[in-house]
């Protein structure tokens, strides 16, 4: 499958303030950090990221399926809108939430940044030499060019709302083919996670439109 084309969002995602983006604005990060169910939960919280995806990516191996990855490594795929975070703030989040300075025994789970452009493999060599400046260690996360993301089983996508016990059927039922591609379901994947701010968690609890019985059960999730 070739890189999924950022434009591929459910719906028009909207900004705080209720204007839509435009997917033309839309970028693209990959990032491998071990297994790839926390990384989905905490980008999909973040402000500005409009869809997660996990995946394989950065081997060879024609179709990798998650018990015959190949040469293949559990990624997580953001889309994000620039305009509200930076690729910056992404690598950020990316540094401190794997183990960069070991290499992973398997290389499912090698640490591993799959740059999209000349700009981001700037940043992350820059990024990565002030994290070895600072720290005195050397970073055994590779910084590679990315080529295709091939998109986990359904089971693995947004892992940790699907897993928690009854919203996660509930929503994936409602949610239909667009549970994967939501904007709603990162964030909601994500605050089940225990990510985002109470700020953050009502504004998106108000914007849903779903049974108060099961809004009430996603508010004791939180
Ligand atoms: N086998 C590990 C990681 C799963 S991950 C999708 C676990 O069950 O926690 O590689």
């Amino acid at each position: 499958m070739d890189e999924p084309d950022p434009a591929v969002t459910e719906s028009s995602p909207l900004e705080q303030d209720g204007t839509a983006v435009s997917p033309s604005e839309m970028e693209a990060a990959t990032f491998g950090m071990g297994c790839f169910w926390g990384p989905d939960a905490r980008f999909g919280a973040m402000e500005g990221v409009v869809r997660t995806r996990v995946g394989y990516a950065g081997g060879t191996t024609p179709t990798p399926r998650y018990h015959a990855l190949g040469d293949h490594t559990e990624v997580v795929h953001v889309v994000y809108d620039p305009e509200t975070v930076t690729y910056d703030e992404l690598l950020e989040v990316c540094w401190a939430n794997h183990d960069w300075a070991s290499r992973a025994p398997k290389r499912q789970y090698r640490g591993v940044v799959l740059a999209h452009d000349d700009h981001q493999h700037e940043v992350a060599t820059h990024q990565r030499a002030t994290l070895e400046e600072r720290t005195g260690q050397s970073v055994e996360t590779a910084i590679e060019p990315f080529d295709q993301l091939f998109l986990a089983e359904d089971y693995h996508q947004k892992y940790e709302l699907r897993s928690t016990p009854v919203v996660g059927d509930e929503l994936a039922a409602q949610y239909g083919d667009a549970f994967v591609d939501s904007t709603v379901v990162a964030r909601l994947n994500g605050f089940v996670a225990g990510h985002g701010t109470p700020t953050q968690r009502n504004e998106v609890l108000a914007s849903l439109d779903l049974p108060p019985r099961l809004l009430e059960e996603l508010r004791r999730r939180f």
